[in-house]
């Protein structure tokens, strides 16, 4: 069964999600929006109060990032906290939840049984490199700043916009479903950000204070690790081709990456002991969003 006190195979996340589904099929429903390059199922968790399906929606992802495993297990604790715990119900009342747990299952698994630092994809290039790294690979500004073309690159941007079955499927749902979501949460590590949009260059989209207020409200929610707010090319690096940039560009208006954490003393190993404070810590930022989108309809 699932816990929050070590980092879990693919197996038992899928495990998990499947028991969820089964155990409360009239909230919980398992969509499967595509397979991975080496035939992994691409699963969606949608968690809604009513079929219908036409409340407003917050989409979170995790996983995007092979080794940045605290994102997994922050997404399903979510996931456990608004399916598993009658407290949250009011989380459900006006609100759909779309939530990706593991965005890149392939290169999950490789960082489990080969190379604990992978970061990108599993694909077939067709030289000796594998992989792209699918936080390049969204089709806006692809191919701009902070990408590589170079297949051995750690921050190589695909063959083209969407090569990578896992980006393509996230695509495909999200603008099917984009008059719906109103938020775009993707949980990467680390670092202690929200990042706001553009990620592609120092630039800033016309709404960037309504961003950074409901951000800052966010951030102001975290008791135990403090996150800092800022425009993602200006506090990090440009980076073209991020998932953020993309859900901003087909007019999800509130898109975030959060790094969760830490700041850099365990960086991407992060050890298992921090799962649970990482998670209570993260939870009630969200009731922020929640707020906002309820209000929006
Ligand atoms: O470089 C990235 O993809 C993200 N940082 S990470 O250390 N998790 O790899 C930051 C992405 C910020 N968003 C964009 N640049 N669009
Ligand atoms: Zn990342």
């Amino acid at each position: 069964k699932m816990d929050w006190d070590s980092y879990h195979r693919l197996d038992d996340i899928y495990g998990y999600l499947n028991y969820l589904a089964d155990t409360y099929p009239r909230i919980v429903q398992l969509v499967s929006i595509g397979s991975s390059s080496e035939g992994r199922p691409l699963y969606v968790v949608r968690i809604s109060s009513s079929s219908s399906g036409t409340k407003p929606a917050i989409w979170i992802d995790g996983g995007i990032h092979a080794r940045e495993w605290i994102s997994p297990a922050v997404a399903t604790y979510i996931i456990r906290q608004l399916v598993e715990e009658p407290k949250n119900e009011r989380l459900l009342l006006n609100v759909d939840w779309y939530i990706m747990p593991v965005m890149n299952p392939d290169g999950y698994e490789y960082t489990h049984t080969s190379n604990r630092l992978w970061r990108k994809t599993r694909s077939a290039t067709g030289a000796r490199c594998r992989g792209a790294d699918p936080n390049r690979n969204f089709g806006y500004q692809w191919g701009g700043k902070g990408t590589s073309r170079d297949l051995c690159s750690e921050i190589y941007h695909g063959a083209n916009a969407f090569s990578e079955p896992e980006t393509r499927a996230v695509s495909n749902f999200i603008s099917g479903k984009a008059n719906q979501i109103q938020v775009y949460l993707t949980l990467h590590s680390y670092g202690q950000y929200f990042l706001i949009p553009w990620g592609y260059d120092v630039r800033f989209p016309t709404d960037y204070n309504d961003m950074k207020d409901l951000a800052n409200k966010a951030a102001s929610k975290f008791r135990r690790y403090k996150y800092t707010v800022g425009n993602s090319a200006d506090l990090l690096y440009p980076a073209a081709g991020g998932s953020d940039d993309w859900a901003k560009s087909i007019g999800i208006k509130y898109s975030y990456t959060v790094e969760l954490a830490d700041t850099g003393n365990h960086g991407f190993v992060l050890p298992a002991s921090f799962i649970r404070p990482v998670c209570e810590d993260f939870f009630p930022a969200l009731e922020v969003f929640v707020e906002k989108v309820a209000t929006i309809k």
